[in-house]
């Protein structure tokens, strides 16, 4: 067929033909060379496009593959027919209406557009006589694949960062959902992710295979496609199922927001302890997955979701998976050990430990950093730290303690993540005092402490007095702050400035600030026996 028609008089022809001695629509895939890739025999009034294994759009725009079909009755393009056009991102949609007889009669036909700021996804042209059809399809594919192109490079793909839609669907009250989904974009920067979309819906029941009804589904991905977006990015937890018939139906990689922390852990984890944790927590988290690892697992190949145990051990079996973390696990019970005599050792030593903790982001490192004049990394972000670090401070009355900085926590943190840095976490056992810094001007911010509560308390360490330090003060509301202490107690800091920390020293001094505040026990614990907080902490 001539590389410059839709379609030719004799193609059109030889289907409308056939289609009216049939009485069912007929449909060809037509490719850039002009060959045809598929024939297609529908009913009366559809025909189902096949699946395309041998033109898998990857990074391409347009799939390279046009379709022309018949329609018994007029020639309008159908929602049908443009939702095809769309999905599969072919190069050109048209339809064929026929004449008496069996002779084509007139066409419609449909093509994409670029990104657009009134959200149109693809052109109509007026019906007309086929005779009439003007396309010099030649030069429109040229102009059509540069203008996309072009659109692409709008959303800077060359930094290689992924570009993602967000998606939300619950059955929660309103306010509920929309703040998860604001951390769940949060999430997604520290991530680095290009979030092209976000998508929120509330519907009166949950799909049980896709979560969002049928109808937004298409939307979602017709969006994905304009976008070129390659990842979905689910605030609520998928099961392996879901995330396999959402991939299938996307042709996308789909994720949910357990796997993006995972993620985020295993970007940032540097020490050892820190990597041998993130790779346990992804290796119990894939273990119930492994099972149908030829379609679910083989779309987590690189990028989000991907990282961490690599391509190769993802092809491993479940009993490998299960060697790996017995091994990890062991590792891990290694290291801790290792951490248990030193955490002896400082208990010999009567040096009195204040672990800082509280939700990700809300300032911990800042204040560290301040207090002990340290550079340990702070950053904007949600698990800017992974590592703990502990830093030693004299107070105004020379008094010597250290002081821990460790992971942040965060609503709903992943079972098995909390599983796995459960070391870290254990260390938090030995503090005398625990600061819970909070971000006074976060909008949730009575739901963040309530979170950190509860991880606190699941850990272990509720009996561990606890001084609250609302932090950032320099921009929150002053009512705000006064309510936040008249409710909690506590004190009101602004980790930025170290002249806001002198009440927070006298603290420590008031706390910690004679010798024989620590009673001899502590000496005796040196065999790595735990000292009960009580008898550590001086009485408030
Ligand atoms: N305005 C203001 N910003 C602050 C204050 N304290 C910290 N920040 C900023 O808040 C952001 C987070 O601070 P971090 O110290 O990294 O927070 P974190 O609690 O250690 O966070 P994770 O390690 O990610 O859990 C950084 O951009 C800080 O500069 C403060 O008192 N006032
Ligand atoms: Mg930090």
């Amino acid at each position: 067929m001539p590389p410059d028609l839709l379609v030719s008089p004799e193609l059109a022809r030889a289907l409308t033909e056939l289609s009216a001695e049939i009485g069912r629509q007929l449909g060809v895939l037509i490719s850039r060379a002009g060959t045809i890739e598929a024939v297609m025999v529908g009913t009366e009034r559809e025909v189902i496009v096949p699946d395309l294994p041998n033109w898998k759009l990857g990074r391409k725009r347009l799939r390279g593959l046009r379709m022309v079909h018949t329609h018994l009755g007029e020639d309008t393009l159908t929602q049908d027919d443009l939702a095809d056009l769309a999905l599969l991102r072919l190069d050109a949609m048209l339809a064929l209406s026929i004449q008496e007889g069996g002779l084509p009669a007139r066409c419609s036909w449909a093509h994409l557009v670029p990104p657009n700021p009134d959200g149109r996804v693809y052109e109509v042209h007026p019906s007309v006589p086929l005779h009439r059809l003007e396309c010099d399809l030649r030069a429109f594919l040229f102009g059509l694949d540069a203008q996309l192109a072009k659109a692409d490079s709008l959303y800077d793909v060359r930094d290689g960062r992924e570009r993602a839609i967000l998606v939300s669907v619950s059955t929660q009250p309103r306010a509920i959902q929309e703040d998860s989904f604001e951390e769940l974009r949060a999430l997604a920067r520290s991530a680095e992710l290009v979030v092209l979309d976000a998508v929120m819906q509330r519907p009166h029941a949950i799909h049980p295979r896709y979560l969002l009804g049928q109808g937004k589904l298409r939307e979602v991905v017709i969006k994905a496609l304009q976008h070129g977006a390659d990842l979905l990015v689910f605030d609520q937890d998928l099961t392996p199922l879901q995330v396999k018939a959402i991939g299938e139906v996307t042709e996308m990689r789909v994720i949910d927001r357990t796997q993006l922390i995972l993620d985020i852990f295993a970007r940032r984890a540097q020490s050892r302890d820190g990597t041998v944790q993130v790779e346990l927590a992804q290796l119990k988290y894939r273990l119930p997955r492994l099972a149908d690892r030829s379609t679910a697992l083989s779309r987590l190949t690189g990028g989000i979701g991907g990282r961490g145990p690599g391509e190769t051990r993802l092809e491993v079996d479940r009993r490998r998976v299960r060697d790996k973390i017995a091994h990890l696990e062991r590792e891990l019970a290694g290291l801790s050990r290792a951490r248990a005599q030193r955490s002896a050792r400082r208990t010999a030593n009567r040096i009195p430990i204040v672990s800082i903790v509280g939700y990700t982001n809300a300032g911990k490192s800042t204040l560290l950093n301040t207090l002990t004049d340290s550079r340990v990394a702070t950053a904007d972000q949600l698990f800017a730290t992974l590592d703990t670090t502990s830093r030693r401070l004299r107070t105004p009355r020379e008094r010597e303690i250290l002081i821990t900085d460790t992971v942040g926590f965060i609503r709903a943190l992943p079972k098995d993540l909390l599983g796995a840095f459960r070391p870290t976490l254990d260390e938090l056992r030995d503090a005398d005092l625990l600061l819970h810094v909070v971000d006074a001007s976060h909008p949730q911010v009575e739901r963040h402490i309530e979170s950190v509560e509860q991880i606190v308390d699941d850990l272990g360490l509720g009996a561990i007095p606890t001084v609250f330090v609302f932090n950032k003060t320099d921009r929150t509301d002053p009512d705000v702050t006064k309510a936040l202490l008249a409710r909690y107690g506590g004190m009101a800091v602004s980790a930025l400035d170290a002249t806001s920390l002198a009440p927070l020293l006298q603290e420590f001094d008031r706390r910690f600030g004679c010798e024989d505040v620590l009673p001899e026990a502590v000496c005796e614990a040196s065999d790595g026996a735990v000292p009960t907080p009580e008898v550590l902490s001086s009485p408030h």
